[in-house]
């Protein structure tokens, strides 16, 4: 039987509302897989797909609108004029964007791929693609008989974040998009466990892989942009054959215009006041948010001046406690050196030190 040849709808198909991954599985893949690179990282951008990655910053495709975006519900606020449009060339912006979003998201930061991608034609590449939509509808016959299991419309019904899974089928630059990028394919029969396909509203989605020297650790490796379907398809549907087209992060141009915007020098090691992330579970995350931080560099959250504890019995609790001048602070007990700072302590351990052996020495008059 000879197939339609594909064509790459770019931009016409993506700009319509529509529902998104279809899932062969038809599993229901609406909560986080149990291996999860990042479920809740994926937020609904109106009808579209954004990902924060951590720090405040989403990113998405470049043709999704700008917007708030909903997270498990919650919907954190666009901060206006703080979008950047990643460059492909001096000429041309990829498909890609990243901006701010207030308040930020208490998840982990994603980590964004470094190493290229493997040569597909050599090696196996696994992928988990995450974005917002509809489950997969009715089967539907597109190709002549006695083929009658092609693929499947996209349901109507039941929109929400949903993951699959798939497996890197080429590496390319997609001229039309201006976009370096890597393909996935939904081919019958579960090559994959819940292969899937993008429709319209994964723009934006993310694809993940695991790091190659260290199968804990996920990446984000793609920003889905484009699907492809045939002409004698319906233009709602999936189609064994289709591809799934993904900007690719790792593309270093990309990469070098995201990170240092996105991510402070000490990630992924960063102090707790510089992690991204809500530690002590106070609602306010980092230094410049949680009052318990004195600084990026400090070492907690929830020192004693912050931490909802009567930490000294006296009755008073964090600032109320007289002697917690500043929430960093981190002891309430005022005989323990009110004030001082870790390292101010361990430089005043020395100095102490220093001073009583003065003290101590031959001439004994003139000390204190
Ligand atoms: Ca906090
Ligand atoms: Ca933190
Ligand atoms: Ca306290
Ligand atoms: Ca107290």
């Amino acid at each position: 039987m000879i197939r339609p040849l594909p064509t790459l709808l770019i931009g016409v198909l993506l700009a319509l509302p529509a529902p998104a991954l279809v899932i062969d599985s038809l599993a229901l893949n609406s909560t986080p897989p149990a291996d999860d690179p990042g479920f809740d990282n994926a937020g609904r951008l109106g009808v579209e797909t954004g990902i924060y990655l951590g720090y405040g910053w989403v990113i998405t495709a470049k043709h999704v609108p700008l917007g708030d975006v909903i997270f498990n519900g919650v919907t954190h606020t666009l901060v206006p004029g703080s979008d950047i449009v990643i460059a492909h060339d001096f000429s041309n912006d990829a498909d890609l964007r990243i901006f701010q979003i207030t308040p930020w998201l208490d998840r982990p930061p994603l980590r964004i791929r470094s190493d290229p991608l493997p040569d597909p034609a050599t090696n196996t590449t696994d992928v988990v693609m995450i974005g917002f939509g509809a489950h997969a509808g009715d089967p539907i016959s597109v190709f002549p008989p006695p083929n009658q299991d092609d693929g499947y419309l996209w349901s109507t019904v039941g929109k929400t974040i949903r993951w699959g899974t798939n497996r890197i089928k080429s590496l390319l630059f997609v001229s039309s998009a201006n976009t370096q990028s890597f393909t996935t394919e939904f081919d019958q029969g579960l090559p994959t466990p819940h292969e899937c396909q993008a429709a319209n509203g994964d723009s934006g989605g993310a694809v993940f892989v695991k790091n190659a020297g260290n199968a804990d650790v996920w990446e984000l490796a793609g920003i889905m942009f484009a699907r492809e379907q045939s002409a004698s398809q319906p233009i709602n549907s999936a189609v064994y054959t289709n591809r799934t087209f993904a900007a690719d992060l790792s593309y270093p141009d990309y990469r070098d215009q995201i990170v240092p915007v996105v991510y402070p020098a000490c990630f992924p090691d960063c102090p707790p006041c510089n992690d991204g992330v809500d530690n002590d579970g106070d609602g306010f995350i980092d230094a410049g948010s949680d009052p318990g931080c004195r600084d990026p560099d400090w070492f907690t959250e929830a020192p004693e001046c912050d931490d909802g504890v009567d930490n000294d019995g006296d009755g008073l609790i964090d600032l109320l406690d007289p002697t917690c001048g500043n929430a960093w602070q981190v002891s309430e007990a005022p005989n323990s050196g009110c004030g001082l700072g870790a390292e101010l302590a361990l430089i005043a351990v020395p100095l102490l030190y220093l001073r009583r052996q003065r003290q101590r020495g031959p001439s004994k008059t003139g000390s204190r």
